[in-house]
């Protein structure tokens, strides 16, 4: 059931009138070569508009468009293309023939139209204007200079005073400077925003946050509700962590009065996403172990522990194209820093664009874009046409790399690798706190504030002068954070956070992809490797690599929720999260003993 026949079908029949296909004999073979034709002309402009949009993401210049330019025109060609009323017409007149279709032709067909709703050719102006606002977007969030103090610095640098600045001036200083950006990218989020919704509207959607969700085969009501009901499941979970965070970070700032809720500047990421640098299990100290390792070694590290359970190296022209580091803080020339990884070619060519510095941030999150590296080498294979070289859904492919980051910090495997001594004493609970500061923070964040934001914005047309206070009541109400103090509409704080920009009305992708993740490692701990999920060593084990590669081989042939039924036994559901966590409840309500909670005990 990934991308919905039904809605798209449904969409069509509003642009091109509801007139049947003919029913001439070998159907078949007719839709195979509109299929085949489509999808060489697809994989050439999506070939080109990769590279395009490659060089506008690294090579940022002030006051040269040249790359924003080119960039513009690939997609543009792309769009003419896959909204082209031959082509829906064409996928239209197949799909109206089901019976004649075999099950994978029928995907892509449904993988036509799908596209199709983006770019359609009876709203061409919109199409164009969304490029290029697009574009000019990605331009401004990255090609913007920060300053702290009068000086330059990347967002590395602040990222690092918010994880090891106790000075709360300091902090706020940096926590700021991280927003400077937002009031540059309003105009351009709330236009967005308004030809995002307009283009899928031609095509019978309500509005771009509903056609996104469609891609699960879910309506928007029953994503929310998935949203919600994870958030209750985790809600008395994070309600001890909020307390204890409180308590501890005032206690380690030297602040005497508690607060209710969490400044945002006293957190160690600028969205208050992950928690976890804040604690240090003795004995772990992964931060201080990276430190004498270089950023090369970092990516190179996690390309060993992939081969170790049976992928293959990467290819040398991963190596040789990816742009894995970041420039300097000053530098004229500038790049897109958050992590992404592109599979440039729909074929070999696979690429990742990061900032890598040797701490334990990054060691994460190359472990998760050599997740999605090794997801696109694995389903680039004769039994996968071209049109379905995707994840069995968009979580599972952030599923797969967040998972290996996962085991890459558990002890037994830092122990195997070396990394950690074989006779350090350390504490469980503490390690399984600082996980819980990251994974179950994270909830928070994606389904609660991300998430509602998003759908406030798409669905409920949210007024440009609510922005700011939307973002910042939804932050209270799902994560207890506040702002540093009163922020107006002249600021735009979610447009500080990359997706909102450039991976719109998604970001619940991230929310169910820790959902599957804890499913896919609660499985390999108990069947593959016998051990306990909060103590595993994936190291060398090749049969977690026959599972994994079992799930990614086959792409979005197959319907996501069979694949999860298939390799796990089960339907999407928390239990393997909360099991995983259940320890810290009782051990957290101890510590909070006396302490003033402030978050409701149901979630809101
Ligand atoms: O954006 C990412 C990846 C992109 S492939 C680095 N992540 C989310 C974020 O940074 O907000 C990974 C987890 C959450
Ligand atoms: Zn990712």
């Amino acid at each position: 059931m990934k991308k919905t026949l039904l809605t798209a079908a449904a969409a069509l029949a509003i642009l091109s009138g509801c007139g049947g296909g003919s029913k001439k004999g070998g159907q078949n073979e007719d839709a195979q070569k509109f299929i085949d034709s489509y999808t060489t002309e697809y994989v050439k402009l999506y070939t080109a508009q990769e590279e395009a949009q490659w060089k506008s993401n690294t090579e940022i210049k002030a006051g040269d468009s040249t790359n924003q330019v080119a960039a513009e025109k690939a997609d543009q060609a792309m769009a003419d293309f896959t909204g082209s009323k031959e082509n829906i017409e064409n996928a239209k007149k197949f799909l109206d023939q089901k019976e004649q279709l075999s099950d994978i032709q029928k995907k892509q067909l449904d993988f036509i139209l799908y596209n199709a709703a983006n770019n359609p050719q009876t709203v061409a102006d919109i199409v164009k204007q969304r490029i290029k606002a697009e574009n000019e977007q990605t331009q401004v969030l990255y090609g913007f200079q920060y300053m702290l103090e009068g000086k330059k610095v990347s967002t590395n640098q602040l990222d690092d005073i918010l994880k090891k600045e106790t000075d709360v001036n300091k902090r706020l200083l940096a926590w700021d400077a991280s927003k400077e950006v937002g009031p540059k990218l309003k105009n351009g989020l709330i236009n967005l925003r308004n030809l995002r919704n307009q283009t899928v509207q031609a095509l019978g959607y309500h509005d771009f946050f509903t056609y996104q969700v469609s891609d699960y085969g879910m309506k928007t009501d029953e994503m929310m509700q998935l949203m919600d009901r994870l958030m209750r499941e985790l809600w008395p979970l994070y309600r001890e962590l909020h307390t204890y965070m409180r308590y501890e970070a005032a206690k380690k700032y030297g602040i005497g009065t508690v607060p209710d809720y969490l400044p945002a500047h006293w957190l160690p990421n600028r969205w208050g996403q992950d928690w976890s640098s804040t604690i240090s299990v003795e004995g772990l100290n992964l931060d201080s172990v990276l430190q004498a390792k270089s950023a090369q070694w970092i990516v190179k590290d996690g390309e060993d522990m992939y081969v170790s359970i049976g992928f293959p190296k990467l290819p040398q022209t991963f190596w040789d194209k990816s742009s894995l580091y970041p420039y300097p803080p000053d530098s004229s020339v500038k790049k897109n820093n958050h992590a992404s990884a592109w599979h440039m070619d729909l074929n070999k060519d696979v690429r990742s664009l990061m900032s890598v510095e040797p701490n334990a941030e990054w060691f994460e999150t190359s472990h998760h874009e050599l997740g999605h590296i090794y997801y696109y080498i694995t389903y680039t294979n004769p039994d996968v046409p071209p049109l379905l070289r995707q994840g069995a859904n968009r979580a599972y492919h952030e599923a797969i790399g967040s998972m290996m980051g996962l085991a890459a910090m558990q002890k037994p495997f830092l122990v195997g690798r070396g990394l950690i001594g074989t006779d350090v004493k350390t504490d469980s609970i503490q390690s399984l706190l600082k996980e819980a500061m990251n994974s179950v923070v994270f909830i928070f964040f994606s389904s609660g504030t991300m998430s509602n934001f998003e759908k406030a914005m798409y669905v409920d047309s949210l007024p440009a002068n609510q922005f700011n206070q939307k973002w910042w009541d939804l932050a209270k109400k799902y994560q207890g954070i506040v702002p540093p103090s009163a922020r107006g509409e002249e600021f735009c704080d979610a447009a500080t956070k990359t997706h909102i920009n450039d991976d719109p009305a998604q970001y619940y992708d991230y929310a169910l992809s820790y959902v599957i993740l804890y499913q896919l490692h609660n499985y390999i701990a108990k069947n593959i490797l016998h051990q306990d999920p909060r103590a595993t060593n994936y190291y060398g084990n090749k049969g977690i690599g026959d599972f994994l590669k079992k799930i990614m081989y086959t792409g979005s042939s197959k319907d996501w929720r069979t694949v999860l039924k298939e390799s796990t036994g089960d339907d999407l559901n928390a239990k393997a999260m909360l099991d995983y966590f259940e320890p810290l409840v009782n051990w957290l309500k101890e510590q909070n003993k006396g302490r003033k909670y402030t978050l409701p005990e149901q979630m809101p």
